[in-house]
């Protein structure tokens, strides 16, 4: 439904993010040519636009919302591999691999300054609010998984409090953003049930991740998997199996940090009947609760269009 608007899409990108640095030009573009991903957000953000407005569609900044969003999402990526260390994304090297860990932290730099500079060319000073909020979020995200106390580990309200910052938070204000340059009021109903379906798609889709991690093979996902625990990370399906196999606790506490604990917690885990479905049920209770925010908005094809993406992310295997 929005592939006409998707398709000048990485064109464009690719210009826009252009620079004199041909270095930096080639890190920049690498995830918006060849390695573009499932283009998730900007997808939402078409669809959401031409749900939220009305008769003769106005959809041009919206458009650009969705290639600043992707901008970031992007940037957020090449820095996380370096961060984590990971070596491949998108099925194919990380750009800190291809290049430099230097060169990847200036790419992503480089991609979050254009972002601005395009986000300020929208000239809607709330919007230009909100999406410096989800910056500030992701980034503390990052921050809170990285510096979570031991006890914190175990708490499952840490764990999705983690995952709205990372992840859940750039949708959920993109999707309030695009009610806003549809013409909708800040505390609108519109606005405000758009900014819900965000935030519950967000956070299906962060437990759906989670969960591929444990289920999917790597060369499926396009990145490594079995990767949160090698990072010292619990997520929903351990914190499952911890309710159920309490010997599992002290290896979370210590991020898996001793010798046989990442083996003994998947064994748990895979010896569970429960924990997986647990958190398919949380993933999916998100799934639903986001549908029951979009059925706050009128009818159309577009909202409809979303109420099938969103069962496509609790059914996804990538
Ligand atoms: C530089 C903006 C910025 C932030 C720095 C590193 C960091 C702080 C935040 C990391 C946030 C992060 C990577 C969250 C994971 C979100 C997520 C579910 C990524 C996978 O998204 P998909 O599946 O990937 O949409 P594709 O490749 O399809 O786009």
């Amino acid at each position: 439904m929005v592939e006409q608007e998707l398709k000048p899409f990485s064109d464009s990108i690719k210009e826009l993010v252009s620079t004199d640095q041909p270095i930096l030009s080639m890190a920049a573009k690498h995830f918006f040519e060849k390695r573009h991903g499932k283009r998730f957000r900007p997808t939402i953000i078409q669809l959401m636009a031409k749900a939220v407005t009305a008769a003769v569609p106005e959809t041009i900044r919206q458009a650009q919302l969705g290639q600043i969003v992707e901008m970031i999402h992007v940037a957020s990526l090449i820095h996380d591999d370096v961060l984590d260390e990971a070596d491949t994304r998108r099925g194919g090297e990380a750009v800190h691999k291809l290049y430099s860990n230097k060169v990847a932290v200036l790419a992503g730099d480089y991609l979050l300054a254009r972002a601005s500079v395009l986000l300020a060319r929208l000239e809607n000073t709330a919007v230009v609010q909100i999406m410096a909020t989800a910056l500030e979020s992701l980034v503390a995200g990052e921050i809170m998984q990285l510096k979570a106390p031991a006890e914190s580990l175990l708490e499952m309200e840490s764990y999705l409090r983690k995952s709205y910052y990372k992840t859940a938070s750039l949708i959920c204000y993109a999707c309030r953003s695009t009610a806003l340059l549809g013409g909708h009021a800040y505390g609108s109903t519109v606005a405000t049930a758009c900014e819900e379906f965000g935030y519950h798609l967000g956070l299906a889709y962060q437990i759906q991740d989670d969960i591929l991690d444990f289920t999917a093979a790597a060369s499926v996902l396009g990145k490594p998997a079995l990767a949160d625990m090698d990072l010292g990370l619990s997520t929903a399906p351990i914190l499952y199996a911890a309710e159920e196999f309490p010997h599992l606790k002290p290896m979370i506490m210590r991020r898996f940090k001793n010798k046989g604990d990442k083996q003994k917690a998947l064994e748990a885990l895979y010896s569970s009947d429960i924990a997986m479905d647990k958190a398919k049920a949380l993933a999916n209770f998100h799934a639903q609760r986001a549908v029951d925010a979009l059925l706050r908005l009128p009818q159309t094809e577009s909202r409809d269009a979303l109420v099938r993406l969103t069962h496509t992310v609790v059914t996804r295997k990538k």
